[in-house]
């Protein structure tokens, strides 16, 4: 078990555009292990490599944590391929924004393409909280933060938040 630092915001290595993965080998298979266990010890439903410091479109995800019950998904080279009109509204956090919660609005159902942690592709299709946790996690992919989708002021009391609790932490 390899649990990596989580950054949190403001780091600029969180703003990085991750790179795809160009082969699934066991030195991808190891990251996303540990990706993992970063997630379940942070207490969190999904994590994207780029914050644990590794620009590759790698995300893992389990919703379905319950009674110590372990089942990360990891999703490799992921990409929406079709979203619906219609949205859905989520209060969502972050382990890289600890701290902060706040709706997000974005569409309700999407498709989405991407690489099994055998290399094999897949077709899935997400609603309800895998749909929204997906596109969180997407985003982290592209630099984006969900903070990025708040009002400029909600954003910049978020930034200061964080700022100031890094300040102090230091200290
Ligand atoms: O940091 C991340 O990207 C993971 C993030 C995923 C997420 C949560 C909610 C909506 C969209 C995306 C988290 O896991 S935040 C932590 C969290 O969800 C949680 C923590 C403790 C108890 C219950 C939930
Ligand atoms: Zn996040």
């Amino acid at each position: 078990m390899t649990v990596r630092p989580i950054l949190t915001a403001p780091d600029p290595r969180l703003q990085a555009v991750s790179t795809d993965v160009e082969a699934v080998t066991d030195e991808i298979r190891q990251l996303a292990d540990d990706m993992a266990d970063s997630m379940y010890e942070a207490d969190g439903i999904g994590l994207a490599a780029v914050q644990i410091g590794v620009a590759k479109r790698i995300l893992v995800i389990d919703l379905d944590q319950k009674e110590g019950k372990k089942n990360p998904v990891a999703y490799i080279n992921p990409r929406i391929v079709w979203a619906s009109d219609e949205v859905a509204v989520f209060e969502e956090g972050c382990l890289s924004v600890p701290e902060i919660w706040d709706d997000v609005e974005r569409p309700a159902r999407i498709k989405c393409e991407y690489l099994d942690r055998d290399g094999k592709a897949q077709l899935l299709e997400a609603d309800g909280l895998l749909a929204t946790c997906l596109q969180h996690e997407m985003d982290h992919l592209n630099g984006v933060l969900f903070i990025d989708h708040l009002s400029r002021l909600k954003k910049s009391m978020a930034i200061r938040k964080l700022t100031k609790a890094k300040k102090l932490a230091a200290v």
